[in-house]
């Protein structure tokens, strides 16, 4: 069986796969491409400031792939364009985890991240696709919604070749190196941009009408790729240079405040473009403008607990009751400070986080540690000083408490209401598989470790 021993593991597809995304998102965006170069000049700056951050990640991350993209998002049709690209990201070890219903956030979408699971596999590549699916039955008007159904079910995103290149991947358990060279370079074709249009200026207009976010995903041949997302070692830094380079960054970092113990996940970003496109008018085209894409950064902390997570919405709330941030700026300073002042009932050392149940960490046995003990509890074996906790990094999405990613994105003017209305169950129906529960996913990771360290210690 040569074709089973020549299978390239699935981290070296996504690997290949978010390489080429990227240099294709910096060819297409070239705003982009200053940006990830500005990253890039923080993170060198940042590791050089600190070098006990540079000897930890050196070790753990791989001091040259920091700045890599952790993320990108797209926006799909119909149930069965979310089936196929959930087959198309398996062939890359790309599971869904996590349910999001951004009808929450007034935006007609539901979404989970297809992304890698393991540590192991995280290291080696952690890109992840944020996709959504659009809830076209939220569109109120019936004669616009059965036309933009029409527009879907003509379209098909996915090349023939890169639909084969699946079937063979699933018949035969992965794929050699050429056919993955070829399934990424055919996969990358779902996730160009296409400035010709496929609906008219009037039913874009339509659509647009009755959300941004509908035309977009109606009126194109396929689901461009809207933002890529680089690591940033100081993402306040980041923030602060865009306008230096000549990008506008969005009012505010999204997320928690600047802190000691970093916890989910801080995020900004610039402003999609006016990009010129073309729409159809009978054999011709006329020339129009349509606002998608952008490019973003973020920074990560620790996976919170149900608990932690809790206390994390009921102070952002806070500070957002007290100042909303403006989208033109205008008050970003007082909102950081509320910001400030609300987490401050955060708890930010390691230690209270740990025994308050705020947040997940992994367990492993302190240098020279040994059996010989008996059965010891956690807590014992930690006063011991033979088990050590480690921070577990969030690997998960944070899009409804940072809608404001997706608002200033869709523009800064009139918020467009949907009635929100949670369907994890119909999303899983169209998926075809349920997805992984994020909180059950790190409570496993750690559970886990403190079972074989304890075992260990025995
Ligand atoms: C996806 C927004 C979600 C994030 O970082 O929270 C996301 C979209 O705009 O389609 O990428
Ligand atoms: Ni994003």
């Amino acid at each position: 069986m040569t074709h089973l021993r020549a299978t390239l593991p699935a981290d070296v597809i996504r690997a290949r796969f978010s390489a080429a995304m990227s240099a294709m998102y910096r060819d297409e965006v070239p705003a982009y491409g200053v940006l990830i170069d500005l990253v890039a000049e923080v993170n060198a700056a940042t590791l050089a400031a600190d070098p006990a951050l540079r000897a930890r990640l050196a070790a753990t991350d791989g001091l040259e792939r920091i700045t890599e993209e952790r993320h990108g998002a797209i926006r799909l049709g119909t149930a069965a364009e979310l089936a196929m690209m959930a087959r198309v990201f398996a062939v890359m070890g790309m599971a869904p985890v996590g349910y999001y219903d951004l009808t929450e956030a007034s935006v007609p979408v539901h979404a989970t991240a297809f992304r890698p699971v393991g540590a192991e596999s995280l290291r080696r590549n952690p890109f992840r696709v944020f996709t959504s699916l659009l809830r076209l039955d939220l569109i109120a008007d019936a004669a616009l919604r059965a036309e933009a159904e029409a527009v879907l079910a003509a379209r098909q995103i996915f090349t023939p070749a890169a639909v084969a290149l699946v079937e063979k991947a699933e018949r035969e358990g992965g794929l050699g190196s050429t056919d993955a060279d070829r399934f990424v370079a055919e996969v990358l074709e779902t996730f160009r941009w296409h400035d010709r249009a496929l609906v008219s200026a009037d039913l874009y207009r339509r659509l647009h009408d009755a959300h941004r976010l509908v035309a977009d995903v109606v009126s194109f041949r396929g689901p461009h790729i809207n933002h890529l997302t680089p690591r940033t070692l100081d993402i306040d830094r980041v923030q602060e240079l865009m306008p230096t380079r000549g990008i506008t960054p969005k009012a505010v970092v999204e997320g928690p405040p600047t802190r000691r113990c970093p916890i989910l996940l801080r995020q900004t970003s610039f402003k999609a473009l006016e990009e010129p496109v073309s729409f159809r008018q009978g054999a011709d085209w006329v020339a129009g403008q349509h606002t998608a894409r952008f490019g973003e950064i973020e920074q990560r902390g620790i996976a919170l607990t149900p608990k932690g997570r809790a206390l994390y919405d009921q102070l952002l709330t806070e500070a957002r009751k007290a100042v909303r941030p403006a989208p033109d700026g205008s008050n970003a300073a007082a909102y950081m400070a509320a910001l400030g002042a609300a987490f401050a009932a955060f708890p930010d050392d390691w230690d209270s986080i740990r025994r308050e149940g705020l947040g997940y960490f992994a367990w492993s046995l302190t240098e020279g540690a040994t059996g010989g003990h008996g059965q010891l509890t956690a807590e014992a074996a930690l006063a011991k000083g033979l088990i050590q906790p480690d921070p577990i990094v969030y690997e998960d999405f944070l899009p409804v408490s940072a809608a404001g990613i997706f608002q200033s994105n869709l523009g800064d003017d009139v918020q467009q209401e949907f009635a929100a209305s949670p369907n994890q169950r119909r999303f899983e129906a169209e998926l075809g598989r349920k997805v992984l529960n994020e909180f059950d996913h790190y409570a496993g990771i750690e559970a886990a470790s403190l079972t074989a360290c304890l075992a260990a210690l025995v």
